[in-house]
């Protein structure tokens, strides 16, 4: 029950409309957890893995129609067409509502329908939003508790006067034909029904974190980013801090927990987060970062103590585990985990694994846990002021075109390198993997309005401040002939990390291309790394004919944002076009 008329009249609007057999406010407390718990072992929704491994661990395994984010099935629901943008798809909120309204009739038949109200955002941070989830799922509640702050603070900071998001989700009867995720963000309303997994399920995330917080930034002045928040201590004790964005399962929960190489002794990574970021301008004319989150959803498989050591030794208690194997004896097992196949396993779909039914834990696999747990977790990560951003880095995954790391030549620059990524697809999201798609900022599936007014947003930031974090364009996956990844990646990302931040000090060198300014292999630290010269001229390397080639796709891409494209970004395509011209000329 709450003290605020307005969310106590939505949830009776919203119980008239689903009619479930009982209402569950959450107070976010462990007795309340444990009792979800219970009522999901007993219900089958839930397994315990193995207590002694694994203590407090349990598998959740989805429907397997429903593994992944469904784009298709996720729309931006504004008056005008032109505000959703080409980027999203687009319903008229009437129509949207006529589509959608009817599902959620009686819906909740027979449920408990839980009230969930969480924030975004470490407890008393200026930046903290507040959302309220109604949903009939005890797995999302249980996942939500791990990701969010939910529950009597939460609604605390809601009864306090704070606007809030409302959030109504439904598991539905599961069928693809009747899913929808709709978002509204002139009414600050999220409707989900038809699926139980992460980005389409646990509304706080990608719908209420990115899709509508994206629209209120704008508005706003700040931003709302598909981003990880790093510290990078030097041995010296001096802490900087970097985002980055990458699509859905391109490592950005690897590179937030990075372990430096033996190289670079004395060196610390610190995770502030591993998705998300709301950044504001501060006074002081620096960009501030927040992670809204609380928690981790991360993609389990070719997760090992060789490639995220500080994430298995974040696992292992108090996760939950959804659409991981499972060995005989009841620990959780995915392709890529450490150790040797064992000769038994139950795959995620409960069956005893066969190689011919594909992988034994599914592309898509994932474990929620609390950052907290996390050995690298930052001192910093719950200051309620944030970090200060020195850089901002934009990542794809790209077999070619794109070198190992460029830096943009100023802010405008590289606003254009950030609109202009191209990323394979991967199995976050249900549909073809290592298709290239245009997914600028890695917000192609997550901008609430339309990219050409996010593009504005972006590049008026050059003008509000001069203290703006550099920015810098990454590609570990550059492959070589073969089809083998030349980068080693993982830990030896440092390396590139260190120079990013030597460039933000004015220390490290490089050379001035048409895309950007580029290392020469010496001004990268490679020492101790297997990688020949020629290896890494390739991974360095600007073939400018192949760039005019890219460069005519971007502006392409670009135009299909008609008049709402900014002209910032078309005077980039104009000097970048040109001097590849010079350079080929020459
Ligand atoms: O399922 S989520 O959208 O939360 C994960 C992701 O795709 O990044
Ligand atoms: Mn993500």
């Amino acid at each position: 029950m709450t003290k605020n008329a307005e969310l106590a009249a939505w949830v009776e609007q919203v119980a008239a409309l689903t009619q479930p057999e009982r209402i569950q406010w959450c107070d976010g407390s462990d007795a309340e957890n444990a009792s979800l718990i219970d009522l999901m072992l007993a219900q089958g929704d839930l397994l315990r893995l193995n207590p002694e491994t694994h203590p407090n661990c349990f598998l959740h395994r989805s429907d397997p129609k429903d593994v992944a984010r469904v784009e298709h099935l996720t729309f931006v629901c504004t008056e005008d067409a032109e505000d959703a943008g080409p980027n999203n798809n687009w319903l008229a909120p009437a129509e949207a509502h006529a589509k959608v309204d009817p599902l959620f009739e009686g819906c909740m038949r027979g449920r408990t329908m839980y009230v969930v109200p969480y924030l975004m955002g470490p407890y008393g941070s200026p930046y903290a939003r507040a959302g309220v989830e109604v949903t009939d799922s005890p797995y999302v509640v249980a996942n939500m508790r791990i990701m969010a702050r939910i529950g009597t603070r939460a609604l605390e900071h809601i009864e306090a006067g704070n606007s809030f998001v409302r959030g109504l989700h439904s598991t539905g009867d599961l069928d693809p034909e009747r899913r929808f995720i709709m978002h509204f963000p002139d009414e600050l309303l999220i409707m989900s029904i038809g699926s139980g997994y992460g980005g389409n399920a646990l509304l706080g995330k990608k719908c209420h974190a990115l899709r509508i917080a994206s629209a209120q930034a704008r508005r706003e002045g700040w931003l709302a980013e598909h981003m990880l928040i790093l510290g990078i201590e030097s041995p010296a004790g001096e802490t900087r801090y970097i985002a980055a964005a990458f699509p859905s399962a391109c490592g950005k929960t690897n590179l937030a927990m990075l372990v430096p190489p033996a190289e670079f002794a004395g060196w610390k990574v610190w995770t502030v987060g591993d998705d998300i970021a709301w950044m504001h301008l501060a006074e002081d004319g620096q960009l501030w970062a927040i992670n809204p989150e609380a928690g981790f959803f991360g993609v389990a498989p070719g997760t090992s103590l060789k490639t995220n050591p500080n994430c298995m030794n974040t696992l292992g208690r108090n996760a939950i585990y959804t659409n991981v194997a499972v060995t005989e004896d009841l620990q959780p097992w995915w392709e890529g985990i450490d150790g040797d196949k064992p000769a038994v396993l139950i795959d995620w779909q409960g069956r005893p694994h066969d190689p011919d039914n594909g992988p034994a834990a599914h592309p898509n696999a994932r474990f929620t846990v609390a950052a907290s747990q996390c050995p690298s977790f930052s001192p910093q990560g719950e200051a309620p002021q944030g970090v200060p951003i020195s850089a901002i880095v934009f990542g794809g995954r790209r077999s070619s075109v794109a070198p190992l790391v460029f830096e943009a030549l100023d802010w405008s620059h590289g606003v254009f390198a950030g609109a202009a990524m191209a990323s394979e697809t991967t199995a976050a999201a249900t549909g073809k993997v290592g298709q290239v798609r245009r997914d600028p900022m890695a917000m192609k599936p997550f901008c609430g309005y339309n990219f050409g007014d996010y593009w504005a947003h972006w590049l008026g930031f050059g003008t509000r401040s001069a203290k703006l974090p550099r920015i810098f364009h990454v590609n570990w996956f550059r492959k070589d002939a073969d089809g083998k990844f030349i980068w080693p990646g993982f830990g030896d990302n440092m390396r590139v990390m260190a120079w990013i931040l030597a460039r933000c000090d004015g220390k490290a060198e490089a050379i001035k291309t048409p895309i950007g300014f580029v290392p020469e292999p010496s001004d990268l630290k490679l020492d101790g790394l297997d990688l020949d010269r020629k290896a890494i001229q390739d991974l360095l390397s600007i073939d400018p004919q192949v760039w005019q080639q890219e460069v005519d796709q971007i502006e392409e891409y670009f135009a299909s944002f008609g008049s709402r494209l900014p002209q910032g970004l078309r005077d980039q395509v104009a000097r970048i076009k040109a001097a590849l011209e010079a350079q080929l000329a020459a």
